[in-house]
């Protein structure tokens, strides 16, 4: 079992916006209208099975936009779609290390969907916690592997 030493308390968990992710139901037609709009192309696409999702990322300032379309109407964005319609799906915070980023806010009272890292895009190790504990937005921990393959 991996060692987790919680951050103190008083030093901020998060390093950066890693992404802010938008939930679309036509995925092509997104990424059509983001890349007029933004004057910027897509660097990165890729399905994530496990989550429900597939995904088209376009950077931005060194952080990334990430439209996410469901694989299907029994999935996390899905069923937002459904309830919703398309609009602000999460925020996703990069953490340096996702489990002790977990433990801590576990700690501090957040509602944590996930106890223990999942696998992200781009080779990622991620974490949601519960919009309930956050203003009503849900929100990721992103831990971005420090070797391995480049990020786009
Ligand atoms: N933002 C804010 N509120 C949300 C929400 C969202 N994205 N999704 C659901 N809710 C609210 C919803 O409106 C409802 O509120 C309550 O949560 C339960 O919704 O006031 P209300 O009406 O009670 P349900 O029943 O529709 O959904 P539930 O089955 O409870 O699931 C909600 C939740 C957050 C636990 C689920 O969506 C989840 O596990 N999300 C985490 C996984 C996920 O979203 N994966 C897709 C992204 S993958 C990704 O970003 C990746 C792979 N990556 O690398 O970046
Ligand atoms: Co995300």
């Amino acid at each position: 079992m991996r060692r987790v030493s919680l951050p103190a308390s008083g030093v901020p968990l998060a390093t950066a916006i890693d992404h802010v992710a938008i939930a679309v139901s036509d995925l092509e037609a997104a990424i059509r209208d983001y890349e007029r709009a933004l004057g910027a192309r897509v660097a990165h696409r890729e399905t994530i099975a496990e989550q429900g999702v597939e995904e088209a990322m376009i950077e931005v300032a060194g952080s990334w936009i990430q439209l996410l379309a469901p694989l299907g109407p029994d999935t996390p964005v899905g069923k937002f779609l459904a309830k919703r319609g398309p609009g602000l799906h999460h925020v996703a915070l990069r953490v340096p290390d996702c489990a002790a980023a977990i433990a801590a806010m576990r700690a501090r009272g957040a509602r944590m969907v996930d106890d223990a890292p999942r696998r992200g895009s781009r080779g990622t190790r991620i974490a949601f916690v519960h919009p309930s504990s956050m203003g009503g937005v849900l929100t990721e921990l992103v831990e971005v592997p420090r070797v391995g393959p480049p990020r786009s």
